[in-house]
């Protein structure tokens, strides 16, 4: 498999007040990775409008949306690839920033299975499910809404015209959940792979061939892991899972599914040593993803 990654420095959607933290982090991230096969997308430098909807910085968001749909298609194009891997699938690893950088790459994943006759599944493994709704008062941060955006609830200028059904989602290593996303879990039989059935590979792949998988996106905020694991995240949350148990989980899911894409999400270290302490878990990580199996 040929991996191509994508930096997406997004920060506008985090409602952390070190967000911009975000943007250190994906360049630290990018600074490890093989320059010929990343691109990178330009962020807008300002904080955008909410325009009434809800959503923190609404209007910046939409912008890094468009400009990843279309980095996003240009990577995936067939003719993208270079001889020598036309035999693989070229997947795309997308580098956040916050967790907003995946609404594109999951759409296009999305078309793309459907194109081929064939099922996407998404893998969402995160410490919170992300399932919240824009706030009535004031602007909520979208990297609490984004997956309710991909299934279809949310901003209009956010949801994709093709929703992700609800069946096609594993939340897993999920452990800060509100009342109002357990009820919409719950309303939408959202599947759900807890932290200690992730040691358990069985229970995950079982989780996504429920689903009617040919396929998987994984995407990692990697607050997921356990804060003892990583440092430089902005909303740690006890419990998590090991850099191991995570790796060993996403390569079990590679053996039984062909790999859709993928997204690594909310690296935000607070200074360059703290990135260079964190980064061998990152690597980690991306290498679960993209090396031979
Ligand atoms: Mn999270």
């Amino acid at each position: 498999m040929a991996a191509t990654f994508l930096i997406v420095p997004e920060w506008q959607g985090s409602g952390s007040s070190r967000a911009m933290q975000l943007i250190d982090g994906a360049d630290a991230i990018a600074g490890d990775l093989p320059a010929a096969v990343t691109r990178r997308v330009e962020v807008p430098l300002g904080a955008g409008e909410s325009l009434g909807s809800g959503v923190a910085r609404l209007s910046a968001l939409r912008s890094v949306r468009d400009s990843v749909e279309i980095a996003v298609a240009a990577m995936t194009a067939p003719d993208a690839r270079t001889d020598d891997d036309a035999a693989e699938p070229a997947i795309v690893v997308t580098i956040g920033g916050d967790c907003g950088v995946e609404l594109a790459p999951i759409s296009a994943a999305l078309e793309r299975a459907a194109q081929h006759g064939g099922t996407l599944a998404v893998l969402w493994l995160d410490a919170h499910a992300d399932l919240g709704g824009p706030s009535e008062g004031v602007p909520g941060s979208f990297s609490g809404m984004v997956l309710r955006t991909l299934l279809g609830d949310g901003s209009e200028l956010l949801v994709p015209e093709h929703p992700l059904p609800a069946s096609q989602v594993v939340l897993a290593g999920v452990r800060s959940v509100d009342d109002d996303e357990e009820a919409y879990i719950a309303e939408a039989g959202i599947a759900r792979v807890d932290v200690d059935a992730l040691a358990e590979q069985g229970a995950l792949v079982a989780a996504l061939e429920a689903t009617g998988a040919t396929e998987v996106y994984v995407h990692v905020d990697l607050d997921v892991l356990d804060p003892a694991e990583i440092a430089a995240i902005s909303f740690p949350e006890p419990f998590g899972v090991s850099v191991g148990v995570l790796a060993g989980a996403i390569q079990a899911v590679r053996r039984r599914f062909p790999l859709a894409g993928a997204g690594i999400t909310q690296f935000a270290p607070s200074s360059p040593d703290a990135a260079s302490d964190d980064l061998s878990a990152v690597l980690r990580v991306i290498s679960a993803l993209t090396r031979s199996l």
